[in-house]
């Protein structure tokens, strides 16, 4: 590609940026980038090169600036990594590969997954918008945003590409609901045993959506209340008790079951027919593998009147993200909303904790 070809398209995707994320002032800092270089040194060509696509909204409104501090990598005071964190054992720095502004964040693929992660703040309920662009050189494994919870390994939300070798500034995004007020973005790259390529990050965004928060239909939906039996109930003999092993505030619920239990945790919830729900929360297991769902039925005619079960987890020994959506039929007034682990072939002794649960109406 010639370089008036490459100043074209970085001056479209500046053009795009300044109209689309209209957080950015600034152009790209000093004209034209130069051609990227590879590990080698040597510019590095792209067969089908084109303008970055824009990442949409699908018609919704940013509430809210970027949450994520120097998301563009240009940082302050010779510090371009102001606001993030490298991990221990990854290799990280800022090159001059940028789409916005003049540098982008490379992160080195290694034998461990390579991570560079920010703690932000949010909004218990409210729903959140994490997009930015990513660009591999000669990588194995993937490259992507994972959202966690701070100081706990499990994941919650991911995106990213699985490409390997070389690939152009890509589009990446996702749209979460804030179970906790605060919350781990992580920019990340697999691990890969002989790996030796990079992936570049720029242009990373959190926006708020501009949508209210909806109250959560679900009372101690966190466990914080001393007792289990405060709005929930059971079915079957099993033990339940309050755990201090918590990722939400500082009790979770904890129950031991054996492989033939039923655990089947349960309350009442008063809803509106034709509305559309979600109930999320979070889960993870000690043994006890098998699936773990989220259920709701009709209160009054049970299952016969309405059932709806969301995707099941099998195992997870650190806190994890579950949630299912589903639409509350004609005739059904009230729901028993479950935390589910059946018995069957594929369950298992053990101990499954719950936390943070919020059932709430919702347009998607
Ligand atoms: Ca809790």
């Amino acid at each position: 590609m010639h370089i008036l070809q490459r100043v074209a398209v970085l001056a479209g995707i500046a053009a795009m940026f300044s109209g689309v994320l209209g957080c950015s002032q600034r152009g790209p800092e000093g004209g034209a980038d130069p051609p990227p270089l590879g590990v080698s040194g040597a510019p590095i060509e792209f067969e089908a090169e084109r303008p970055v696509e824009v990442l949409p909204l699908r018609g919704r409104t940013p509430a809210s600036q970027n949450l994520l501090v120097n998301g563009d990598f240009s940082g302050e005071d010779g510090q371009p990594l102001q606001g993030w964190e490298v991990v221990d054992g990854t290799s990280a720095g800022v090159e001059p590969t940028g789409l916005e502004g003049a540098r982008a964040l490379a992160i080195s693929e290694s034998a461990e997954a390579a991570v560079v992660r920010q703690v932000v703040e949010l909004v218990e309920g409210a729903r959140y918008w994490l997009r930015g662009y990513v660009r591999t050189e000669n990588i194995e494994g993937g490259a992507r945003f994972v959202v966690l919870a701070p100081g706990h390994p499990g994941v919650f939300h991911e995106a990213g590409t699985e490409a390997r070798g070389d690939t152009w500034w890509s589009p990446v995004s996702m749209e979460f609901e804030a179970l906790l007020p605060e919350i781990e973005v992580q920019l990340t790259v697999d691990a890969s045993p002989s790996g030796s390529g990079k992936a570049y990050f720029d242009a990373v965004e959190l926006l708020r959506l501009d949508e209210p928060v909806p109250p959560n239909l679900l009372r101690n939906g966190s466990f914080e209340a001393p007792t289990f039996s405060e709005h929930w109930r059971k079915v079957e003999q099993f033990r339940v008790e309050p755990s201090t092993e918590a990722v939400h505030g500082t009790r979770s619920l904890k129950a031991t079951v054996r492989s033939d239990t039923d655990l089947d945790v349960y309350q009442w919830v008063a809803v509106i027919p034709g509305e559309t729900y979600r109930l999320s929360g979070m889960v993870k297991t000690q043994g006890a593998s098998g699936p773990v769902q989220l259920e709701v039925r009709d209160a009054q005619r049970g299952w016969r009147g309405f059932i709806h079960s969301g995707e099941p987890i099998m195992e997870s020994p650190d806190w994890i993200y579950l949630s299912t959506t589903f639409t509350v039929p004609s005739g059904t007034e009230a729901l028993a909303v479950f935390l589910r682990r059946p018995p069957g072939e594929e369950s298992e002794a053990g101990e499954v904790w719950f936390d943070g649960y919020r059932m709430s109406p919702t347009r998607n």
